[in-house]
């Protein structure tokens, strides 16, 4: 499979996040893409590509020009030491804006939409190691480590060539990416993750929420509590998966986060690192055109192995 990666993430590394009123040290680090190419490397799993540039306009499909034009000139305007926390468009205090995040940001976006250009071109599975994550930016507003919506620009960017599904399998409800195809019907947005009235972003991912007007019944929301193990998970999994063929779709996107690992630093349900390759397998095993977009995931020591263990299962 055909790998996506720039280092041109490295110049997005905010020193802190704010946490209860306190300073901590960044979780959504450099050290996450660096290890993880560093195994697709060592374990050959894919020729690696750089992103090719591709215009504004889509992540403007997504975000308000406002919005991604404040992200970018605040960028600009900061000192190479200069973090800050812009608070009109902001929904919570982990995506601080640094000199380096605008650039980070849409190298990610053109790293997803290069994926996208590869599905286009009958690649079977892609990988796009998209950092940083995108699944809790929405309209106008960054958060939780993310600022541009990867998987919704390209979702968006695909939707043009046919149904689209996107299975988010981090930790966390991607409430951006849920957003961004609440009204529509022709992205289905499917969400395994941790329950919203106990884990971050809170406010949205209940079950109770499916799509609104034509859009109702294609959103699916599978809140976990956070004692599944490694067997809840598949079981669980595989209904998503019943929908998401039953959908019928040209594409899939997998919004794939690693946070759900029992370590992760962040977040943590109780799968163990053998889940990895399990979970994979079936999700290979729908046979769609599928693009998988690096979400979270904060265990530096695991997160390498994990995500290999997972891509393994998409080659040949
Ligand atoms: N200090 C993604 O996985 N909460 N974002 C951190 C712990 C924010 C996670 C609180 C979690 C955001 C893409
Ligand atoms: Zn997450």
């Amino acid at each position: 499979m055909k790998v996506v990666y720039t280092d041109a993430h490295r110049q997005h590394n905010p020193p802190f996040e704010i946490y209860d009123d306190v300073k901590v040290p960044y979780a959504e680090t450099a050290a996450r893409a660096e290890v993880i190419i560093a195994t697709i490397r060592e374990q050959q799993i894919g020729p690696i590509v750089s992103p090719r540039d591709h215009a504004l306009r889509y992540i403007e499909a997504i975000h308000l020009p406002e919005y991604v034009r404040s992200l970018r000139r605040h960028s600009q305007q900061l000192d190479t030491n200069g973090v800050l926390y812009p608070s009109y468009f902001m929904s919570d205090t982990y995506a601080p804006v640094t000199p380096g995040t605008f650039a980070a940001a849409r190298a990610a976006v053109d790293a997803a939409l290069t994926g996208a250009d590869l599905l286009l071109h009958e690649e079977a599975a892609v990988y796009s190691l998209c950092r940083p994550p995108g699944h809790h930016a929405a309209h106008h507003s960054m958060g939780g480590y993310c600022y541009f919506n990867n998987a919704a620009i390209a979702a968006n960017y695909l939707s043009a060539h046919g149904r689209v599904a996107i299975l988010d399998i981090d930790y966390h409800h991607g409430n951006g990416t849920q957003d961004a195809f609440y009204d529509r019907a022709d992205v289905l947005y499917v969400s395994l993750h941790a329950d919203p009235a106990t884990a971050y972003p809170y406010g949205s991912g209940f079950a109770h929420e499916t799509g609104r007007g034509k859009g109702r019944g294609f959103t699916v929301n599978v809140p976990l509590p956070k004692t599944t193990n490694d067997a809840d998970y598949l079981r669980v999994l595989r209904t998503a998966l019943g929908y998401i063929k039953k959908f019928a779709p040209e594409y899939l996107i997998v919004s794939a986060g690693f946070d759900t690992f029992i370590d992760d630093p962040i977040g943590g349900l109780r799968l163990t690192h053998h889940a990895y390759s399990s979970i994979g397998k079936a999700i290979a095993g729908l046979s769609l055109p599928t693009m998988i977009i690096q979400e979270g995931g904060y265990n530096v020591s695991h997160l390498g192995s994990i995500v290999g263990d997972f891509l393994k299962q998409f080659q040949g």
